[in-house]
């Protein structure tokens, strides 16, 4: 039998070359090793407030973006987190076996507690929780995922661990496939924080559906290191990221990489760049036009059904392990 992988994103704000290389690409290519399980967490989306029609058109647009990178639904399903109700109710449960003092110490949740102060919700807090969940209830084997989300994995896999050991082996635990390059692409306005959706600076992030003269100028006016040389050097972030995303879009070795830029400088680097990603945007956004409103709706609804097949499977054990059992 198969592997299984699992592996989402949030259908919130817009989704960026970070969240591609991270970890959309490494789907992609994994899918035909494994049985695999895309979803689009939009419950953790909701863990900070959302326009209810946006939220709705970006859950669409973002399984258009799963067909359009190269997820192919004959191998693999998409499905919708919220149409599957067993993430929700196996949450409720590892909710029940965690620790506050685990979650208090994850780095997301202080990183969003420390922007929103007072206001932080409930969610946020339990966010790695209803993670976990989605994981489990697939039995995946495989979790293909940038750098940010190891510290989740980690606790992933204790709640199986603990599960099994308090109530007898019901869970498969997950080992988190993190890619040797492209696990953490920056900003390109700062280099010291990761590329992200939520940042307030647009500027920081490449979006997979920005036109061409966005891409341009947001190459443009990346910010760089001092000095002049193109190399890669992890003691020069900016251009390191740079360099690593030419890498990552041209498949060229680091040596053909710097042989190319030697002599040359920043600006010639900035906008050959631009040029790659604009080639690599172009097809990729007809592909996210190309997919009808019909055949969207039958996927989703495939997937969801197949989805639900095993999430129920799971959850039927666990109620069984736990003693949740009632009418006869
Ligand atoms: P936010 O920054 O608002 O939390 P995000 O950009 O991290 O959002 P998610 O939906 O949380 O987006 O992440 C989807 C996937 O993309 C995850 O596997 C995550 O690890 C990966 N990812 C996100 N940002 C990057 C990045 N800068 N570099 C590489 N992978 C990334
Ligand atoms: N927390 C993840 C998104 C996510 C996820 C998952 C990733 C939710 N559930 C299950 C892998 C497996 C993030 O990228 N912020």
């Amino acid at each position: 039998m198969k592997k299984r992988i699992l592996s989402g994103v949030q259908p919130s704000g817009n989704i960026h070359l970070g969240n591609y290389l991270g970890a959309l690409r490494n789907w992609v290519a994994l899918q035909h090793e494994y049985e695999s399980f895309f979803c689009i967490v939009n419950l953790h989306a909701i863990t900070v407030p959302q326009d209810p029609a946006e939220l709705a058109a970006k859950t669409r647009e973002l399984a258009r973006i799963y067909l359009a990178v190269g997820i192919d639904p004959k191998v693999s399903t998409i499905f919708v987190q919220s149409d599957v109700s067993q993430h929700a109710e196996l949450a409720w449960v590892l909710n029940c076996i965690t620790r506050m003092s685990e979650l208090e110490r994850m780095t997301q949740f202080k990183e969003k507690a420390r922007r929103q102060r007072e206001n932080v919700g409930v969610g946020i807090f339990d966010y790695p929780v209803l993670m976990a969940a989605d994981i489990l209830l697939y039995q995946a084997d495989l979790v293909p995922v940038g750098e940010d989300q190891k510290q989740h994995l980690e606790l992933t896999r204790d709640l199986a661990e603990r599960f099994n050991r308090d109530y007898g082996e019901t869970f498969r635990v997950p080992e988190p496939f993190i890619p040797p390059v492209g696990a953490r692409i920056m900003s390109l306005s700062d280099p010291t924080k990761k590329m992200s959706k939520s940042d307030e600076d647009e500027r920081g992030a490449i979006g997979l559906l920005d036109d061409p003269d966005t891409v341009r100028n947001k190459f443009r006016r990346a910010v760089t290191d001092s000095g002049m040389e193109i190399r890669f050097d992890q003691r020069r972030p900016a251009i390191h990221n740079l360099l690593t995303i030419y890498q990552l879009l041209t498949g060229q070795t680091r040596e053909e990489i710097e042989a190319h830029f030697s002599g040359r400088g920043y600006a010639q680097l900035k906008s050959e760049l631009a040029e790659v990603t604009i080639e690599f945007l172009r097809p990729l956004q007809e592909r996210i036009r190309a997919v009808g409103d019909d055949e969207l709706n039958r996927l989703l609804a495939e997937g969801a059904e197949r989805a639900r097949s095993i999430a129920a499977e799971t959850y039927r054990l666990v109620k069984e392990r736990m003693g949740l059992v009632g009418a006869r």
